[in-house]
């Protein structure tokens, strides 16, 4: 069994996705082992995203991922890491198949509804990072 880190980032929570979201992350062999409705504070949110801390949109990610509420979960499953990131679909919801996360909530590149970890050391260090949220 895997375990993945998701983010349902605050467009969607604003725009009321959760409960379509969890029921499609469950709907597709995910178990929800923790769930926390939480505002991300900017240092969480800046440890979380360092990898791009030099890109120029690394400012705009944080003030939107700390703007108001997100729900940050572990999932679990068979390939949860991979099975995830193709529920999520493309960064870009104009790239995103059709029936993924992204399709159906994003409003755009920046506000892309959800975040899911890319690989399984990545999964590691973000439920590390948000286990002071999760416990
Ligand atoms: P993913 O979330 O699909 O792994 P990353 O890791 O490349 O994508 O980017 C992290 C987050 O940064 C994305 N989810 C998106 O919100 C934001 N982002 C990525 N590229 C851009 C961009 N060119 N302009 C604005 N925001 C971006």
């Amino acid at each position: 069994m895997e375990q993945t880190l998701s983010i349902i980032k605050p467009d969607a929570v604003k725009n009321g996705f959760v409960d379509d979201i969890n029921y499609l992350i469950s709907e597709n062999g995910l178990n929800i082992l923790k769930s926390k409705k939480v505002k991300i504070s900017r240092e969480i949110a800046e440890k979380f995203y360092s990898e791009h801390s030099e890109k120029p949109f690394f400012s705009e990610l944080v003030e939107f991922m700390t703007s108001s509420d997100s729900v940050v979960q572990v999932l679990e499953g068979k390939n949860a890491v991979n099975n995830y990131r193709k529920l999520m679909g493309a960064t870009n919801p104009n790239d995103a198949d059709e029936g993924t996360l992204r399709a159906k909530f994003a409003e755009s590149l920046s506000k892309n509804a959800v975040h899911g970890s890319d690989s399984l050391e990545s999964a590691q260090r973000e439920i590390n990072i948000m286990s002071e949220i999760l416990d």
